[in-house]
């Protein structure tokens, strides 16, 4: 199917639109003030997650799967409960992670996605101990300021020294918080994990570009890829940037035409309803 480039970029479309229009909602309860607590909202990223999980799909891998704060595109894209999500939000005891993580720690056994602690790119550590001791395919979720943290560094060495089935995504929306990346660094991601003799890719989100350089080496043997996103809200809550980012989204569902239109409208809808029911 991933040579089918229309059913693939359908594919993908549909699990980024499903993200696309929950994040949505979150902001409109955002601004309402009828959720309070800190959200990290994923729009604009979605493409990297709703891509890797349909390449996934298609070979019939279930990976282990660890992500940063920002984790509401990942648990959808990968096929997560959407009601548990939206309880989980509403701070229900029946949320994915019993009303208890919020937006920060969403986790889910069945998807094998773990809850995030908080501490930026704690989840390399644990996602690399964690795929050394079952040697299970595993997938971990950075940001591109977590990359710079040492303990992730050191387990960059670790998972090239041991060969391990284990495919590191850098979400590089180019910002800590507030901070650029050539404020902070001279180096890049893809250079940096070359230096641990790792295999690495340096993309944008676009769905056919990674599909290109993961569907044959996906899992067989340590890779990392950078892939650039434009962030549209700000770190937390639902401020914005700026308006008019480059929206990877919005380009795809132009690029596919009626098709994409008519899943997109049906999607807004669903997820409205959904949020309403829960
Ligand atoms: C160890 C640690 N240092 C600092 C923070 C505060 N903090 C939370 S998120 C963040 C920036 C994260 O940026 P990035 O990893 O690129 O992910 P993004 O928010 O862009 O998705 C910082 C500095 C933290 N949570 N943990």
């Amino acid at each position: 199917m991933i040579n089918n480039k229309r059913n693939f970029s359908l594919n993908v479309f549909e699990r980024a639109s499903i993200c696309r229009h929950f994040e949505n909602e979150v902001y409109k309860r955002i601004v309402k003030k009828e959720i309070e607590f800190p959200v990290y909202l994923s729009a604009g990223q979605e493409y990297a997650p709703a891509t890797i999980a349909e390449i996934v799909s298609i070979k019939k891998i279930k990976p282990l799967i660890f992500g940063q704060h920002r984790g509401h595109s990942i648990y959808l894209s990968f096929g997560g409960d959407i009601n548990k999500l939206i309880k989980e939000l509403k701070g229900k005891k029946d949320g994915c992670t019993y009303g208890m993580g919020g937006s920060l720690s969403i986790h889910s056994m069945k998807i094998n996605m773990y809850g995030h602690d908080g501490f930026m790119g704690s989840n390399a550590c644990i996602g690399t101990g964690a795929c050394f001791s079952s040697k299970k395919p595993t997938i971990i979720f950075i940001g591109d300021a977590a990359l710079e943290e040492d303990y992730v560094l050191a387990s960059l060495s670790w998972v090239s020294k041991k060969k391990l089935p284990i495919l590191f995504v850098v979400d590089d929306n180019n910002y800590a918080v507030l901070t650029k990346k050539d404020e902070r660094r001279d180096w890049e991601a893809k250079e940096l994990a070359k230096a641990f003799k790792m295999q690495s890719f340096d993309m944008m989100d676009d769905p056919m570009k990674i599909s290109k350089y993961l569907k044959k080496s996906l899992f067989k043997k340590p890779t990392l890829v950078n892939i650039h996103t434009q962030r549209i809200f700000w770190h937390a809550g639902a401020g914005k940037d700026k308006e008019n980012v480059f929206d990877r989204y919005l380009q795809q569902k132009k690029l596919l035409g009626r098709k994409a239109d008519l899943l997109d409208e049906k999607i807004k809808k669903r997820m409205k309803l959904l949020w309403e029911k829960n």
